[in-house]
Parts: C-alpha cells; sequence; structure tokens
C-alpha cells in the first residue's frame, strides 16, 4: 500500500494515474503545495511525494520511473535501448513541456508579485504549442513509444492537461484527439474521482 501526497490538481495526479494502471493500493493525502502537510515529508514543501514503507519518495518523475522500475511496468527495462528512446522523450518533456508549464505559473501567482513578469507568457506559450507541434511528429503508435503505454504517455498527457487549465492556447488536433483518448482510459478516470484520506 502506497501514500501519495498531493492535491490531485497537482503533479500529484501522475502518481495517482500511474498506480491505477498499475492496480497498486494506494491512499491520497490532500496537501496542497508550500502546506504544512506538505512540508511533513519534503521540507521544501513540494508536491508530490509517496511514501512506501518508511521511505519518502520526492518529484512526480523520479517517482513514476522508481514505481514503474519496481514493478515492470509501464516502462521498458533499464539497460535496453528501448529504455533509452523512453529516457529521451521523458526527459524532453520534462524541458519543453513542464518547465515551459511551470515559468508561466511562476510568473502567474507562485512568484511574489514584484518578482513575476507576466509579458513572458507569450514566448512560453508559442514555445509550447511549437513543442506540442514536435511532439505530435513523433506519434505514430498508440502511445509514444509506440504500442506500449510508459510513464511517459502520463507526464505528456499530464502537460497537455495543465495547459488547458493554465489558458494555454489550444494544441494541434492530432495532439488533442489522442489526449483525449488518454483521459478516456478507466485509470485516469479513477485517479480523478480518487477521495482523499
Ligand atoms: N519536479 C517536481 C516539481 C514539483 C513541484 O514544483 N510541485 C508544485 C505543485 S504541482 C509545488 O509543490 N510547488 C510549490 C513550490 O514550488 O514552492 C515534480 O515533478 O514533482
Amino acid at each position: 500500500m502506497y501514500t501519495v501526497i498531493g492535491s490531485t490538481k497537482s503533479r500529484a495526479f501522475r502518481v495517482m494515474w500511474m498506480l491505477e494502471e498499475m492496480g497498486e493500493d494506494y491512499i491520497q493525502i490532500d496537501a496542497g503545495p508550500r502546506s504544512d502537510e506538505a512540508k511533513k515529508y519534503n521540507p521544501s514543501g513540494k508536491i508530490p511525494a509517496l511514501l512506501d514503507g518508511d521511505e519518502v519518495l520526492t518529484d512526480s518523475v523520479a517517482i513514476m520511473t522508481y514505481l514503474a522500475d519496481k514493478h515492470g511496468k509501464l516502462t521498458a527495462p533499464a539497460g535496453t535501448i528501448a529504455r533509452a528512446k523512453q529516457d529521451a522523450v521523458t526527459f524532453w518533456l520534462i524541458d519543453e513541456f513542464d518547465a515551459i508549464l511551470w515559468a508561466a505559473a511562476k510568473h502567474s501567482f507562485v512568484f511574489p508579485e514584484d518578482k513575476r513578469v507576466p509579458e513572458i507568457k507569450d514566448s512560453l506559450k508559442a514555445e509550447f504549442i511549437r513543442a506540442a507541434d514536435l511532439l505530435t511528429e513523433r506519434l505514430e503508435g498508440p502511445y509514444l513509444l509506440g504500442d506500449q503505454m510508459t510513464h511517459a504517455d502520463i507526464l505528456a498527457v499530464h502537460c497537455i492537461n495543465w495547459s488547458i487549465g493554465a489558458g494555454f492556447p489550444r494544441i494541434n488536433d492530432k495532439l488533442g484527439a489522442w489526449a483525449k483518448t488518454m483521459r478516456e482510459r478507466d485509470a485516469f478516470k479513477a485517479a480523478q474521482a480518487k477521495v482523499a484520506g
């Protein structure tokens, strides 16, 4: 049994969706970013964290990678060419999707008001749309890496959903339709419907 620390409307959702896909039991503690509850597990107050026994793991992508390797699901095995390609897509998504969205969030509500430069958001939006088009070019199979779903798919779809919530421009139709199909998965819906506690 795992415990996910973090609210559903945060990067914690990636870990919850992953656990649902793998059929693993978990409870969720609905802690917001920088909340006292979050700081109990990660002094920086960042969410998500995952409790596995007495261990506290942090960073959504590190947690997904750990869970995938541990259970041998939603990943190519470590040390294979397939895994190197999967990791390349994962790290690309961190650079070109997550970091762009995070920068926009910082300049919207994370930074103190006097440190925000809202003008930067137009260029971040353009960059995100360009990255979405590049990602679409490599989307040939049902999943980013082909026939097998991996946690890179979870990361990509979470970022696409985040972009919608953040009021970013609409992504191209092909990627939008793909994300919609992924949102229709039972595991996605179960994670969304999860009641914390
Ligand atoms: N790279 C980290 C980023 C975690 C992160 O920044 N989470 C946000 C909420 S989604 C947060 O806790 N922000 C509070 C802060 O940065 O002070 C991950 O993927 O888990």
